[in-house]
């Protein structure tokens, strides 16, 4: 029998796949929306204050019970995918789509408290001060002249890759909640899990990534915060169900072998990649320690009706990251 506490249900995606979804009756989404309102109550507050965010993380505590327990269940448990999708969430009515460079939110709106509270109930929101001033909520919006971009300002098909692969501290999850798709129904996020993927690779291949073989260079924005790029293995832990750190923009290997390794993990990834053609009010969390994500092209006309999408990251575990973050707030430097 299903009951409130387990309401999983399958979605079928292009490739029939099953992912973890919950879906919100309209009766839990009046409550999520009530919740929201008491976020966005004050137009002035500001989304990356530490009182904004303690409210928010208390507040998620009376999230439905259905939501809260599969964020739950998720973070034990990732499932092959790797990724959970909430779907009817509420958004209220939007604004006009942002085209500017390095948008964010800096004031409370019904989804940017809708993805706060849902992913502060996992762990801690964080961002990183080089990427858009370390704003919590990002907007991924196609900007102007950016069209070519391996960024989330791009419109062309955005590689697959692991968010901050290059980083320590990447984060644990990374939160995309659509407010609206592009004009034309096609823009889709992109998932591909290690767990779908390894049985595909040779035990060569899966030695050789798990050796530190493979360089992951900071984009410019990070400019000399971060060290010089070492060495790193691709498959990280039990190499049963190791994590992955790659990204297929920015990973280079360092020898022959590594390079054909790298080789075979893209084909492995390419033949159980997800697409999810995202609807206003659903949330994708992809577990960043087991899939990586990225996007089909699309063509963005700038006239405010463009695909929008807000962005948060989570970290599992502050203590771990306790001295890049200044005042112990939730931005890493
Ligand atoms: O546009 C998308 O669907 C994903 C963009 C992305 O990789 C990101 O915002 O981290
Ligand atoms: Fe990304």
């Amino acid at each position: 029998m299903t009951t409130q506490l387990d309401r999983f249900t399958p979605l079928h995606t292009d490739t029939g796949a099953d992912v973890l979804t919950v879906t919100l009756t309209d009766e839990e989404k009046r409550d999520v929306r009530r919740l929201t309102g008491a976020l966005t109550a004050d137009k002035h507050a500001l989304i990356d204050s530490p009182d904004w965010v303690d409210r928010a993380r208390a507040l998620s505590c009376r999230l439905p019970l259905s939501l809260r327990s599969a964020l739950r269940r998720f973070r034990r448990e990732p499932g092959p995918e790797a990724v959970l999708l909430v779907r009817n969430l509420p958004l209220g009515p939007l604004p006009p789509t942002p085209s500017n460079p390095g948008s964010v939110e800096h004031h409370p709106s019904t989804p940017a408290a809708a993805l706060f509270l849902t992913t502060v109930h996992i762990g801690d929101v964080t961002a990183f001060r080089p990427e858009k001033g370390g704003a919590l909520v990002q907007n991924v919006v196609p900007v102007p002249g950016q069209e070519d971009f391996q960024g989330n300002a791009g419109s062309v098909a955005l590689k697959m890759h692991v968010e901050n692969a290059f980083h320590q501290h990447r984060p644990d999850y990374v939160a995309l909640l659509c407010l609206r798709n592009d004009h034309d129904d096609i823009a889709g996020l992109r998932t591909s899990s290690i767990r779908r993927a390894l049985p595909l690779l040779s035990g060569h291949a899966r030695a050789v990534l798990s050796q530190p073989r493979f360089v992951t260079n900071a984009p410019p924005s990070f400019g000399n915060s971060v060290p010089a790029a070492e060495p790193q293995p691709i498959l990280l832990g039990d190499l049963e169900d190791p994590d992955v750190v790659v990204d297929f923009h920015a990973t280079d290997p360092l020898d022959v072998e590594a390079a054909a390794a790298l080789d075979e993990l893209g084909h492995a990834f390419d033949q159980v990649t997800r697409t999810f053609i995202l609807r206003s009010g659903d949330l994708a969390i992809v577990d960043n320690r087991l899939a990586m994500h990225g996007r089909t092209a699309f063509r963005p006309r700038y006239d405010g009706q463009d695909r929008w999408l807000q962005r948060t990251f989570v970290h599992l575990d502050p203590r771990r990251t306790r001295s890049l973050r200044a005042g112990d707030g939730n931005v890493l430097s």
